[in-house]
């Protein structure tokens, strides 16, 4: 798995707008806010099923309705397209 371009990587944050870059890190991070926990978990267990799926993992944390994603590819050390894809797939997820 190859790292995005400075290119890429320059698209990638601006057709993803909810998602911004990590200081010090080749990472891109996000938080999304539910109604409750229900909403949360449903929609972190559809991306934990794609992430094992895709063998392509987030690292994120939740409390009760909010949910802290990090996407990066630790096999690359950065952002790859398996990340832009997961995003992607959030993306689809959410609205
Ligand atoms: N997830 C992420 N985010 N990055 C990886 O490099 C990665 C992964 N590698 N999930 C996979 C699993 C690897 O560890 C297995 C062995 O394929």
């Amino acid at each position: 798995m190859k790292k995005l371009s400075e290119a890429e990587r320059t698209s990638f944050f601006k057709d993803f707008p909810q998602w911004s870059s990590v200081e010090g890190r080749d990472a891109a991070k996000a938080t999304f806010t539910f109604k409750d926990f229900n909403e949360a978990f449903g929609f972190m267990t559809r991306v934990a099923l794609k992430a094992d799926q895709t063998d392509h993992h987030p690292e994120w944390f939740n409390v009760y309705n909010r949910v802290e994603i990090t996407l990066t590819t630790h096999d690359a050390d950065g952002l790859s397209q398996r990340d832009v894809d997961l995003a992607a797939f959030i993306n689809s997820v959410l609205t």
